[in-house]
């Protein structure tokens, strides 16, 4: 096995964590944030940027890359590490939340999701067993198992029966997986009930994948049941092994995420609304898009280190979204980038050096939306 994770330093008032997380392309200090390169790319962003914003794993959509170019085509180009040149460490989602997204065009049975494909209507079926077979053409560090991401809202009995096909889903993967150079991580669901999440974290836990991630989340409910479903999966998961929380990554989900004792998160946000023209900062967001921002010199932000706060202003950047100009998408995608993952190696320095909970009282109290 080519993988360990090491907790290093706990908080002494909160479930934050940090660790070392050890794959076949290098070491991830968690808690981590990754950015999603949905198609083998992060929207916008060359390698060169992404690595300049001090990225230490990007994640991949199995999805996406099955449709195009296809599995086949990256195991030709020697696994998507080569095919997209990025040597470090590749997670790569299962499908399954972006097949459930399909909404009309999918159908779940006991076997797996079969869909149409949005691009040319052809017909598919996504097994758990056809799943690995592509995440391991793809060759990722980490793979995700197929699962069903729960929708909001759902009844006790809907969650409890598409939980329990998770589960079955979730052995089935690990049964189907003949490399050992890439770890597959469990997923928890549940839906929004507390002795459903708390069951689905025991039933994960106990099939001993190497990280277990937590799914089914912020999916459009309200933050404060987000953060108890949490609160409950954490308790129930193993302290020694990685947790990943899918898909949530403002920057308040994610300072009450690690508090909770989550060590990776993902999240398109930054880099879709960087192509919208909207800038994060500690208080929240400035939509540089605004008229106000039309004559303001100043950089997004005076204390952020990246390549579009050292070198432009707000003006010439709300210039460059108003006009359509691609480097406006990507000098925001670097900012956002670069944002998120400051914030991360501050919540690590915090934790390190035992002021994690003045840190996130003083963040929470600053953080607007
Ligand atoms: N399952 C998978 N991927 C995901 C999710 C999930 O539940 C989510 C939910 N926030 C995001 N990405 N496989
Ligand atoms: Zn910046």
């Amino acid at each position: 096995m080519n993988f360990s994770f090491q907790v290093e330093t706990r908080d002494k008032s909160s479930k934050a964590r940090t660790g070392v997380l050890k794959t076949p392309h290098g070491e991830i200090r968690t808690p981590v944030f990754m950015p999603v390169g949905t198609q083998a790319t992060v929207k916008a962003m060359t390698n060169e940027q992404i690595l300049d914003a001090g990225a230490q794993i990007i994640l991949g959509n199995t999805y996406h890359l099955y449709m195009r170019p296809g599995h086949e085509l990256i195991r030709e180009a020697g696994g998507l590490h080569r095919f997209m040149n990025w040597d470090k460490p590749i997670l790569t989602d299962s499908g399954g939340f972006q097949v459930f997204s399909l909404g009309e065009l999918r159908k779940l049975t006991e076997e797996g999701a079969a869909f149409q494909s949005h691009i040319d209507g052809s017909r598919h079926l996504f097994t758990p067993e056809k799943v690995v077979e592509i995440e391991e053409a793809l060759g990722s560090d980490i793979m995700m198992v197929l699962d069903e991401c729960t929708p909001y809202p759902a009844d006790h009995e809907y969650t409890e029966h598409s939980m329990e096909r998770t589960h079955r889903w979730a052995k089935r993967c690990k049964d189907a997986q003949t490399r050992d150079d890439q770890a597959l991580f469990g997923i928890v669901q549940g839906g929004m009930y507390p002795e459903l999440r708390k069951k689905s974290a025991e039933e994960i836990a106990k099939l001993d994948f190497i990280g277990n991630a937590i799914g089914g989340l912020s999916v459009g409910e309200p933050k404060p049941m987000m953060y108890e479903m949490l609160d409950v999966v954490t308790d129930v998961l193993p302290e020694e092994k990685p947790r990943y929380l899918m898909g949530v990554g403002t920057a308040d989900c994610l300072v009450e995420g690690v508090a909770r004792g989550v060590d990776m998160f993902d999240c398109v946000l930054q880099t879709r609304i960087a192509r919208n023209g909207t800038a994060l900062v500690r208080s929240g967001k400035l939509v540089i898009r605004n008229a106000e921002y039309a004559k303001d010199f100043r950089p997004i932000d005076e204390a952020c280190d990246c390549y579009a706060c050292r070198n432009h202003t707000r003006a010439y950047i709300r210039h460059l979204i108003k006009t359509n100009e691609i480097l406006g998408a990507t000098l925001l995608s670097i900012h956002n980038t670069r944002f998120t993952i400051r914030l991360m190696e501050e919540i690590r320095g915090h934790i390190e050096a035992g002021t994690f909970q003045e840190f996130r009282r003083e963040f929470m109290g600053n953080f607007r939306i």
